[in-house]
């Protein structure tokens, strides 16, 4: 099997420091938490961006600043901005960081309801707009799947050329409105994505280890971190992202997976360093 490539999702648009205190704002305390990652087993940070304030955003300039940030304490490690930004903003906001030439960014594949009235909006023209754009400065996109018809999207797309393979799918589990974290949804997905693809996966909240286990287990890669869950246990708040790396960690070594380096996660997917 090929070694485990972990991302942190260290930060992310929505949660708070009145859930967990330790979730990064200001660009020092993001790139604190990338680097504590990173040294536990981090190959890939997930990157969203915060004002001091807490405030999601995604101008190019605060991107800027928490990437050459994150670059001084983890020179190699691979960074991947969000195009998917928080919810209610404009495309031509979501896609400011890939003026900046990231490796890799994600593209979210499909609309979906958020909780609430919350509507995360993903449609059909946004998608082609975002591939054509991340094609044209050659970035990898990571694709986001929260549900099956996600992946159908996506396959359409490819063949009508928006999309290139190999494919890197995030299979986004748990989501409240998206498709479950349960082992039948899990293998629904991993069995519908072309054979030349990678995948990894995201579950969200209590659902985060168990889908780290299906993922390590089934030749995938996985994520953790703020983003999606804040707890290292039942009840018990994560002291940093880097805490959370670390379990990945433990329960990889367990069952006989190695961790991949940065360079070795660039080999995985196919990425083109940048100099
Ligand atoms: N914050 C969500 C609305 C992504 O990073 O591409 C979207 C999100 C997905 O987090
Ligand atoms: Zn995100």
């Amino acid at each position: 099997m090929e070694k485990l490539i972990i991302t942190a999702a260290i930060c992310g648009a929505e949660v708070t420091k009145k859930q967990n205190p330790n979730v990064p704002y200001t660009v020092e305390e993001v790139a604190k938490e990338a680097e504590l990652a990173y040294n536990a087993g981090a190959s890939i940070i997930h990157l969203h961006v915060r004002y001091d304030d807490g405030t999601p955003t995604q101008d190019k300039e605060r991107f800027e600043k928490c990437i050459d940030t994150i670059k001084t304490k983890c020179p190699d490690v691979i960074i991947q901005p969000s195009t998917g930004g928080a919810v209610g903003m404009t495309n031509e906001e979501r896609l400011q960081p890939i003026y900046l030439s990231p490796e890799m960014v994600t593209l979210d594949c499909g609309t979906l309801n958020f909780g609430g009235d919350n509507i995360f909006v993903n449609t059909e023209n946004t998608i082609m707009e975002f591939a054509l754009k991340m094609n044209s400065l050659s970035i990898k996109p990571e694709l986001e799947i929260f549900d099956k018809g996600m992946i159908d999207m996506v396959l359409k797309l490819h063949k009508k050329g928006y999309i290139k393979a190999p494919m890197h799918f995030d299979f986004v589990l748990g989501v409240n409105g998206g498709i479950s974290a349960g082992m039948r949804d899990f293998i629904f997905l991993k069995e519908s994505i072309p054979y030349d693809s990678t995948f990894t996966t995201a579950g969200i909240g209590r659902y985060e280890f168990p889908v780290v286990a299906m993922a390590i287990i089934s030749e995938g890669h996985t994520r953790v971190g703020f983003e999606d869950n804040l707890y290292i246990s039942k009840g018990l708040l994560a002291k940093s992202n880097g805490e959370l790396v670390e379990k990945v960690v433990r329960i990889s070594r367990e069952l006989g997976r190695e961790i991949a380096t940065p360079n070795e996660a660039r080999r995985i997917l196919g990425l083109k360093p940048r100099l």
